[in-house]
Protein backbone atom coordinates (compact mmCIF):
# COMPACT_ATOMS: atom_id res chain seq x y z
CA UNK A 1 0.00 0.00 0.00
CA UNK A 2 2.31 2.37 -0.93
CA UNK A 3 0.15 5.26 -2.37
CA UNK A 4 1.82 5.38 -5.76
CA UNK A 5 -0.69 5.56 -8.54
CA UNK A 6 -0.35 6.30 -12.39
CA UNK A 7 -3.98 6.32 -14.02
CA UNK A 8 -3.63 7.05 -17.69
CA UNK A 9 -5.95 7.05 -20.39
CA UNK A 10 -9.44 7.65 -18.79
CA UNK A 11 -11.75 8.77 -21.30
CA UNK A 12 -13.29 11.48 -18.91
CA UNK A 13 -11.13 12.39 -16.41
CA UNK A 14 -13.70 14.67 -14.15
CA UNK A 15 -11.62 16.83 -11.71
CA UNK A 16 -13.95 19.35 -9.98
CA UNK A 17 -11.06 21.24 -9.22
CA UNK A 18 -11.37 24.06 -6.38
CA UNK A 19 -10.61 24.17 -2.71
CA UNK A 20 -14.04 25.79 -1.70
CA UNK A 21 -17.85 24.86 -2.15
CA UNK A 22 -19.03 26.00 -6.07
CA UNK A 23 -21.92 28.30 -5.72
CA UNK A 24 -24.87 28.75 -8.38
CA UNK A 25 -23.43 28.63 -11.93
CA UNK A 26 -20.00 27.29 -10.70
CA UNK A 27 -21.55 24.33 -9.73
CA UNK A 28 -22.29 23.08 -13.73
CA UNK A 29 -18.22 23.28 -14.01
CA UNK A 30 -17.11 19.77 -13.33
CA UNK A 31 -13.28 20.32 -15.12
CA UNK A 32 -13.84 17.62 -17.58
CA UNK A 33 -10.30 16.28 -19.04
CA UNK A 34 -10.18 13.98 -21.89
CA UNK A 35 -7.84 10.98 -22.03
CA UNK A 36 -6.58 12.42 -18.64
CA UNK A 37 -4.08 11.03 -16.05
CA UNK A 38 -3.56 11.49 -12.87
CA UNK A 39 0.13 10.96 -10.69
CA UNK A 40 -0.31 10.41 -7.00
CA UNK A 41 2.73 9.82 -4.44
CA UNK A 42 2.73 8.69 -1.04
CA UNK A 43 -1.26 8.93 -1.44
CA UNK A 44 -1.23 12.93 -2.60
CA UNK A 45 -1.60 13.51 -6.13
CA UNK A 46 1.10 15.48 -7.83
CA UNK A 47 -0.47 15.99 -11.30
CA UNK A 48 -3.06 16.27 -13.17
CA UNK A 49 -3.49 16.59 -17.11
CA UNK A 50 -3.58 14.76 -20.54
CA UNK A 51 -2.49 11.52 -20.83
CA UNK A 52 0.87 12.34 -22.57
CA UNK A 53 1.83 15.50 -20.53
CA UNK A 54 1.59 13.41 -17.24
CA UNK A 55 3.78 9.92 -18.59
CA UNK A 56 5.93 12.37 -19.05
CA UNK A 57 6.39 13.35 -15.28
CA UNK A 58 6.72 10.11 -13.93
CA UNK A 59 9.99 9.94 -11.51
CA UNK A 60 12.70 7.80 -12.33
CA UNK A 61 13.48 5.19 -9.63
CA UNK A 62 10.19 5.49 -8.21
CA UNK A 63 8.52 2.42 -9.14
CA UNK A 64 3.90 3.29 -9.34
CA UNK A 65 1.24 1.05 -9.86
CA UNK A 66 -0.30 1.83 -13.20
CA UNK A 67 -3.98 1.65 -14.10
CA UNK A 68 -5.20 1.85 -17.10
CA UNK A 69 -9.13 3.20 -17.68
CA UNK A 70 -9.61 3.32 -21.31
CA UNK A 71 -13.19 3.36 -21.69
CA UNK A 72 -13.98 4.46 -18.33
CA UNK A 73 -14.36 7.90 -16.45
CA UNK A 74 -12.90 8.88 -13.34
CA UNK A 75 -14.35 11.39 -10.29
CA UNK A 76 -13.43 12.44 -7.38
CA UNK A 77 -14.31 9.83 -4.91
CA UNK A 78 -17.92 10.85 -3.77
CA UNK A 79 -18.46 12.64 -0.08
CA UNK A 80 -21.47 11.44 1.04
CA UNK A 81 -21.76 14.49 4.31
CA UNK A 82 -24.81 13.13 5.75
CA UNK A 83 -25.61 9.70 6.90
CA UNK A 84 -26.82 8.18 10.44
CA UNK A 85 -24.59 4.50 9.72
CA UNK A 86 -24.37 3.49 13.02
CA UNK A 87 -27.24 2.23 14.47
CA UNK A 88 -28.83 -1.08 15.81
CA UNK A 89 -31.57 -3.23 14.26
CA UNK A 90 -34.15 -1.98 11.71
CA UNK A 91 -37.32 -0.29 10.50
CA UNK A 92 -38.42 -2.09 7.45
CA UNK A 93 -42.04 -2.14 8.78
CA UNK A 94 -42.16 1.41 8.84
CA UNK A 95 -41.24 2.10 5.56
CA UNK A 96 -44.46 -0.14 4.50
CA UNK A 97 -46.29 1.59 7.29
CA UNK A 98 -45.90 4.90 5.38
CA UNK A 99 -46.49 3.96 1.98
CA UNK A 100 -49.45 3.03 2.78
CA UNK A 101 -50.97 5.99 4.35
CA UNK A 102 -49.11 6.59 8.06
CA UNK A 103 -46.83 9.41 8.57
CA UNK A 104 -43.19 9.88 9.40
CA UNK A 105 -44.30 11.72 12.54
CA UNK A 106 -47.34 9.87 13.30
CA UNK A 107 -45.24 6.47 13.54
CA UNK A 108 -42.76 9.03 16.23
CA UNK A 109 -45.69 10.09 18.32
CA UNK A 110 -46.61 5.73 18.79
CA UNK A 111 -42.74 5.81 20.12
CA UNK A 112 -41.72 4.15 16.61
CA UNK A 113 -39.08 5.47 14.62
CA UNK A 114 -35.92 7.26 16.14
CA UNK A 115 -36.92 6.29 19.38
CA UNK A 116 -37.22 2.29 18.47
CA UNK A 117 -33.60 2.49 17.22
CA UNK A 118 -32.74 4.32 19.92
CA UNK A 119 -34.05 0.97 22.24
CA UNK A 120 -31.91 -1.28 19.21
CA UNK A 121 -28.72 0.79 19.89
CA UNK A 122 -28.73 0.60 23.16
CA UNK A 123 -29.23 -2.79 23.91
CA UNK A 124 -26.47 -3.62 20.84
CA UNK A 125 -22.45 -4.07 22.33
CA UNK A 126 -20.00 -1.96 20.89
CA UNK A 127 -18.34 -5.07 18.91
CA UNK A 128 -22.21 -5.55 17.33
CA UNK A 129 -22.37 -1.53 16.38
CA UNK A 130 -18.94 -1.71 14.93
CA UNK A 131 -19.37 -4.90 12.50
CA UNK A 132 -22.69 -3.70 11.52
CA UNK A 133 -20.53 -0.57 10.65
CA UNK A 134 -17.96 -1.83 8.63
CA UNK A 135 -20.38 -3.71 6.90
CA UNK A 136 -22.28 -0.84 5.96
CA UNK A 137 -18.93 1.45 4.91
CA UNK A 138 -17.70 -1.87 2.85
CA UNK A 139 -21.07 -1.01 0.61
CA UNK A 140 -20.35 2.40 0.41
CA UNK A 141 -17.15 1.65 -0.67
CA UNK A 142 -18.60 -0.33 -3.32
CA UNK A 143 -20.19 2.74 -4.71
CA UNK A 144 -17.25 4.71 -4.72
CA UNK A 145 -17.57 6.87 -1.14
CA UNK A 146 -14.43 7.47 0.04
CA UNK A 147 -15.33 9.66 2.78
CA UNK A 148 -18.64 9.56 4.58
CA UNK A 149 -20.06 11.75 7.48
CA UNK A 150 -22.02 9.95 10.38
CA UNK A 151 -23.74 11.30 13.09
CA UNK A 152 -24.97 10.11 16.74
CA UNK A 153 -28.73 10.52 18.18
CA UNK A 154 -29.58 6.94 18.44
CA UNK A 155 -28.45 6.77 22.34
CA UNK A 156 -29.99 10.20 23.92
CA UNK A 157 -28.59 8.95 26.99
CA UNK A 158 -24.56 9.70 27.95
CA UNK A 159 -23.30 5.79 27.18
CA UNK A 160 -25.02 5.25 24.16
CA UNK A 161 -23.89 8.45 22.93
CA UNK A 162 -20.79 7.95 23.72
CA UNK A 163 -21.02 4.71 22.48
CA UNK A 164 -21.97 5.29 18.66
CA UNK A 165 -19.16 7.77 18.68
CA UNK A 166 -16.56 5.75 19.74
CA UNK A 167 -17.47 2.93 17.27
CA UNK A 168 -17.83 5.58 14.47
CA UNK A 169 -13.81 6.37 15.89
CA UNK A 170 -13.26 2.77 15.53
CA UNK A 171 -14.18 2.35 12.06
CA UNK A 172 -12.70 5.24 10.64
CA UNK A 173 -9.13 3.80 12.25
CA UNK A 174 -9.62 0.32 10.50
CA UNK A 175 -11.47 0.79 7.07
CA UNK A 176 -10.59 2.74 4.51
CA UNK A 177 -13.46 4.86 3.88
CA UNK A 178 -12.72 8.21 5.82
CA UNK A 179 -15.34 8.85 8.62
CA UNK A 180 -16.51 12.27 10.04
CA UNK A 181 -18.04 12.19 13.07
CA UNK A 182 -21.20 14.65 14.06
CA UNK A 183 -22.82 14.67 17.87
CA UNK A 184 -26.58 14.24 17.12
CA UNK A 185 -27.65 14.01 20.75
CA UNK A 186 -30.72 17.03 19.81
CA UNK A 187 -32.13 13.86 17.15
CA UNK A 188 -35.27 13.39 19.89
CA UNK A 189 -36.46 14.02 23.32
CA UNK A 190 -36.22 10.62 24.97
CA UNK A 191 -38.96 8.93 27.08
CA UNK A 192 -37.20 9.63 30.25
CA UNK A 193 -37.45 13.66 29.52
CA UNK A 194 -40.89 13.51 27.64
CA UNK A 195 -42.56 16.74 27.71
CA UNK A 196 -39.13 18.17 29.09
CA UNK A 197 -37.09 19.07 25.83
CA UNK A 198 -35.49 21.99 27.50
CA UNK A 199 -34.16 20.05 30.94
CA UNK A 200 -32.79 17.20 27.95
CA UNK A 201 -30.84 20.01 26.20
CA UNK A 202 -29.55 21.22 29.34
CA UNK A 203 -28.25 17.39 30.24
CA UNK A 204 -26.80 17.31 26.77
CA UNK A 205 -25.00 20.61 26.96
CA UNK A 206 -23.88 19.83 30.98
CA UNK A 207 -23.18 16.38 31.09
CA UNK A 208 -22.59 14.90 27.60
CA UNK A 209 -21.06 17.38 25.39
CA UNK A 210 -18.37 17.95 27.31
CA UNK A 211 -16.95 14.81 27.24
CA UNK A 212 -17.25 14.79 23.98
CA UNK A 213 -15.33 17.51 23.29
CA UNK A 214 -13.19 16.29 25.95
CA UNK A 215 -12.19 12.71 24.17
CA UNK A 216 -12.07 13.99 20.45
CA UNK A 217 -15.08 11.96 19.48
CA UNK A 218 -16.92 14.12 17.45
CA UNK A 219 -15.65 17.69 15.32
CA UNK A 220 -19.64 18.71 14.38
CA UNK A 221 -22.91 19.17 16.12
CA UNK A 222 -26.25 19.17 14.95
CA UNK A 223 -29.96 19.05 15.83
CA UNK A 224 -33.54 18.15 14.52
CA UNK A 225 -35.31 21.59 14.24
CA UNK A 226 -38.81 20.03 13.47
CA UNK A 227 -42.16 20.29 14.48
CA UNK A 228 -42.73 18.43 17.88
CA UNK A 229 -39.39 17.95 18.59
CA UNK A 230 -36.84 20.74 19.24
CA UNK A 231 -38.13 24.18 18.18
CA UNK A 232 -35.84 27.22 16.51
CA UNK A 233 -35.24 29.11 19.91
CA UNK A 234 -34.49 25.67 21.26
CA UNK A 235 -32.06 25.00 18.69
CA UNK A 236 -30.74 28.41 18.37
CA UNK A 237 -29.67 28.15 22.25
CA UNK A 238 -28.45 25.11 21.90
CA UNK A 239 -26.39 25.64 18.60
CA UNK A 240 -24.89 28.52 20.11
CA UNK A 241 -23.85 26.96 23.37
CA UNK A 242 -22.15 24.17 21.35
CA UNK A 243 -20.28 26.88 18.95
CA UNK A 244 -18.91 27.95 22.46
CA UNK A 245 -17.65 24.00 23.10
CA UNK A 246 -15.89 24.29 19.97
CA UNK A 247 -18.33 22.40 17.73
CA UNK A 248 -18.71 23.09 13.90
CA UNK A 249 -22.73 23.30 13.50
CA UNK A 250 -25.19 21.78 11.28
CA UNK A 251 -28.81 21.77 11.51
CA UNK A 252 -31.61 19.18 10.40
CA UNK A 253 -33.47 22.38 8.80
CA UNK A 254 -37.00 22.52 7.53
CA UNK A 255 -37.23 18.89 6.64
CA UNK A 256 -40.58 18.20 7.00
CA UNK A 257 -42.71 21.60 7.83
CA UNK A 258 -41.31 25.42 7.25
CA UNK A 259 -40.10 26.28 10.91
CA UNK A 260 -37.25 28.62 9.61
CA UNK A 261 -34.48 26.01 10.32
CA UNK A 262 -32.61 28.09 6.98
CA UNK A 263 -32.93 31.07 8.44
CA UNK A 264 -31.41 30.01 11.61
CA UNK A 265 -28.50 27.93 9.73
CA UNK A 266 -27.79 31.22 7.76
CA UNK A 267 -28.11 33.58 11.15
CA UNK A 268 -25.57 31.36 12.76
CA UNK A 269 -23.20 30.63 10.00
CA UNK A 270 -23.41 27.12 10.03
CA UNK A 271 -21.39 25.13 8.12
CA UNK A 272 -24.06 23.25 6.74
CA UNK A 273 -27.99 23.56 6.71
CA UNK A 274 -29.91 20.00 5.64
CA UNK A 275 -32.86 18.92 4.39
CA UNK A 276 -34.46 21.92 3.17
CA UNK A 277 -37.50 20.31 1.68
CA UNK A 278 -39.80 22.82 3.02
CA UNK A 279 -37.33 25.89 3.21
CA UNK A 280 -38.46 29.77 1.92
CA UNK A 281 -37.76 31.85 -0.63
CA UNK A 282 -36.31 34.22 2.45
CA UNK A 283 -34.37 31.19 4.15
CA UNK A 284 -32.91 30.22 0.83
CA UNK A 285 -31.22 33.72 -0.12
CA UNK A 286 -30.16 33.35 3.33
CA UNK A 287 -28.21 30.34 3.19
CA UNK A 288 -26.69 31.51 -0.45
CA UNK A 289 -25.86 35.22 0.82
CA UNK A 290 -23.72 33.92 4.31
CA UNK A 291 -22.66 30.34 2.62
CA UNK A 292 -24.29 27.91 4.51
CA UNK A 293 -23.96 24.87 2.07
CA UNK A 294 -27.46 23.65 1.79
CA UNK A 295 -26.94 19.72 1.75
CA UNK A 296 -29.96 17.88 0.08
CA UNK A 297 -31.63 14.30 0.78
CA UNK A 298 -33.43 13.26 -2.10
CA UNK A 299 -33.80 9.38 -0.91
CA UNK A 300 -35.69 10.79 2.14
CA UNK A 301 -37.83 12.79 -0.07
CA UNK A 302 -38.71 10.41 -1.88
CA UNK A 303 -39.19 7.19 1.10
CA UNK A 304 -41.24 9.47 2.96
CA UNK A 305 -42.89 10.54 -0.51
CA UNK A 306 -42.66 14.23 0.50
CA UNK A 307 -42.18 17.27 -2.36
CA UNK A 308 -38.73 17.13 -3.11
CA UNK A 309 -36.21 20.26 -1.94
CA UNK A 310 -36.34 23.37 -4.46
CA UNK A 311 -32.78 22.47 -6.06
CA UNK A 312 -32.92 24.96 -8.87
CA UNK A 313 -34.04 27.91 -6.90
CA UNK A 314 -31.17 27.37 -4.34
CA UNK A 315 -28.69 27.16 -7.59
CA UNK A 316 -30.61 30.11 -8.75
CA UNK A 317 -30.07 32.12 -5.50
CA UNK A 318 -26.77 31.16 -5.97
CA UNK A 319 -26.12 28.58 -2.71
CA UNK A 320 -23.58 25.70 -3.07
CA UNK A 321 -25.63 22.97 -2.94
CA UNK A 322 -24.26 19.49 -1.84
CA UNK A 323 -26.08 15.92 -1.87
CA UNK A 324 -26.18 13.03 0.53
CA UNK A 325 -27.73 9.83 0.81
CA UNK A 326 -29.24 10.69 4.53
CA UNK A 327 -27.82 6.88 5.13
CA UNK A 328 -30.32 5.61 8.45
CA UNK A 329 -32.62 3.14 9.09
CA UNK A 330 -35.89 5.27 9.13
CA UNK A 331 -36.08 7.82 6.51
CA UNK A 332 -33.53 6.27 3.91
CA UNK A 333 -32.05 3.57 4.21
CA UNK A 334 -30.56 3.29 0.95
CA UNK A 335 -26.79 4.49 0.19
CA UNK A 336 -27.07 3.89 -3.49
CA UNK A 337 -24.79 7.00 -4.87
CA UNK A 338 -26.26 6.90 -8.62
CA UNK A 339 -30.01 6.44 -7.48
CA UNK A 340 -29.41 9.51 -5.42
CA UNK A 341 -28.00 11.29 -8.15
CA UNK A 342 -30.58 10.08 -10.69
CA UNK A 343 -33.60 11.57 -8.25
CA UNK A 344 -31.56 15.05 -8.35
CA UNK A 345 -31.51 14.88 -12.24
CA UNK A 346 -34.89 13.41 -12.41
CA UNK A 347 -36.71 14.97 -9.69
CA UNK A 348 -35.13 17.84 -8.59
CA UNK A 349 -33.94 19.24 -11.93
CA UNK A 350 -30.71 19.45 -11.41
CA UNK A 351 -27.97 19.31 -14.06
CA UNK A 352 -25.87 16.08 -13.82
CA UNK A 353 -22.64 18.15 -13.63
CA UNK A 354 -24.48 19.68 -10.53
CA UNK A 355 -25.18 16.75 -9.20
CA UNK A 356 -21.64 15.63 -9.24
CA UNK A 357 -20.74 18.70 -7.66
CA UNK A 358 -22.70 18.54 -4.76
CA UNK A 359 -21.47 14.51 -4.36
CA UNK A 360 -17.81 15.66 -4.51
CA UNK A 361 -16.13 19.38 -3.71
CA UNK A 362 -19.61 20.34 -2.23
CA UNK A 363 -19.72 17.35 -0.07
CA UNK A 364 -16.20 17.86 0.92
CA UNK A 365 -16.93 21.53 1.91
CA UNK A 366 -19.90 20.42 4.05
CA UNK A 367 -17.69 18.36 6.11
CA UNK A 368 -15.23 21.16 6.02
CA UNK A 369 -12.46 19.10 4.08
CA UNK A 370 -12.68 20.55 0.59
CA UNK A 371 -9.17 21.48 1.34
CA UNK A 372 -8.37 17.94 1.41
CA UNK A 373 -10.95 15.95 -0.91
CA UNK A 374 -13.36 16.25 -3.22
CA UNK A 375 -11.79 17.56 -6.27
CA UNK A 376 -8.94 15.68 -8.41
CA UNK A 377 -6.14 18.31 -7.81
CA UNK A 378 -2.50 18.54 -6.72
CA UNK A 379 -1.86 18.51 -3.12
CA UNK A 380 -5.36 17.10 -2.07
CA UNK A 381 -5.59 13.23 -1.04
CA UNK A 382 -5.91 10.85 -3.74
CA UNK A 383 -9.32 9.65 -3.52
CA UNK A 384 -10.83 8.66 -6.77
CA UNK A 385 -13.79 6.56 -8.46
CA UNK A 386 -13.37 4.68 -11.86
CA UNK A 387 -16.43 4.19 -13.19
CA UNK A 388 -17.08 1.06 -16.37
CA UNK A 389 -18.77 3.52 -19.03
CA UNK A 390 -17.24 5.81 -21.29
CA UNK A 391 -18.87 9.30 -20.19
CA UNK A 392 -20.61 10.69 -16.77
CA UNK A 393 -23.78 10.38 -18.81
CA UNK A 394 -24.38 7.16 -17.91
CA UNK A 395 -24.29 8.11 -13.81
CA UNK A 396 -28.53 8.31 -13.56
CA UNK A 397 -29.26 6.85 -17.20
CA UNK A 398 -28.00 3.37 -15.88
CA UNK A 399 -30.30 4.13 -12.98
CA UNK A 400 -29.42 3.44 -9.57
CA UNK A 401 -27.03 0.81 -11.19
CA UNK A 402 -23.47 0.60 -9.23
CA UNK A 403 -21.34 1.59 -12.35
CA UNK A 404 -18.17 1.29 -9.95
CA UNK A 405 -15.23 0.03 -11.20
CA UNK A 406 -12.84 0.86 -8.89
CA UNK A 407 -12.57 2.55 -5.50
CA UNK A 408 -9.22 4.71 -4.82
CA UNK A 409 -8.13 5.73 -1.45
CA UNK A 410 -4.89 7.83 -1.23
CA UNK A 411 -3.45 6.29 -4.16
CA UNK A 412 -4.71 2.70 -3.20
CA UNK A 413 -7.27 0.49 -5.01
CA UNK A 414 -9.20 -0.26 -2.00
CA UNK A 415 -12.09 -2.31 -3.99
CA UNK A 416 -12.54 -3.49 -7.44
CA UNK A 417 -15.34 -5.11 -9.24
CA UNK A 418 -14.20 -8.23 -10.67
CA UNK A 419 -16.49 -10.88 -12.77
CA UNK A 420 -18.97 -8.98 -12.58
CA UNK A 421 -18.98 -9.34 -8.51
CA UNK A 422 -18.33 -7.15 -6.06
CA UNK A 423 -16.30 -7.56 -3.35
CA UNK A 424 -13.66 -5.80 -0.77
CA UNK A 425 -10.19 -6.89 -2.05
CA UNK A 426 -8.66 -5.33 0.79
CA UNK A 427 -9.21 -3.53 4.45
O1 LIG B 1 -33.98 7.55 12.22
O2 LIG B 1 -35.68 8.56 11.34
N1 LIG B 1 -35.12 12.62 10.11
N2 LIG B 1 -33.76 11.86 11.58
C1 LIG B 1 -34.41 13.05 11.22
C2 LIG B 1 -34.06 10.87 10.85
C3 LIG B 1 -34.93 11.33 9.89
C4 LIG B 1 -33.51 9.51 11.01
C5 LIG B 1 -34.47 8.50 11.56
ZN1 LIG C 1 -30.38 13.09 9.10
Amino acid sequence: MSGNLFVKNASQLITCSGFSPKRGKEMGDIGVIEDGAILVQGGKIQAVGKTDEIKALLPKGVSFETIDVSGQIVLPGFVDSHTHLVFGGFRADEFLMRTQGTSYMDIMKKGGGILKTVHDTRKASETELVLSAIKRLDTMLEFGVTTVEGKSGYGLDQNTELKQLRVMKMVDASHPVDVVSTFLGAHAVPTAYRNKSDAYLEFLEKSVMPEVRERGLAEFCDIFCEAHVFSVKQAERFLENARSMGFQLKIHADELSPLGGAELAASLKATSADHLLMSSDKGISALAEKEVVATLLPGTAFCLKEPYARARHMIHAGCAVALATDFNPGSCASFSISFMMALAVVQMGMTIEEAITAFTINGAAAIGRSHQIGSIDPGKWGDMVVIDYPSYDFIPYHTGINQVHLTIKRGNIVWQRQNGTCYPISR
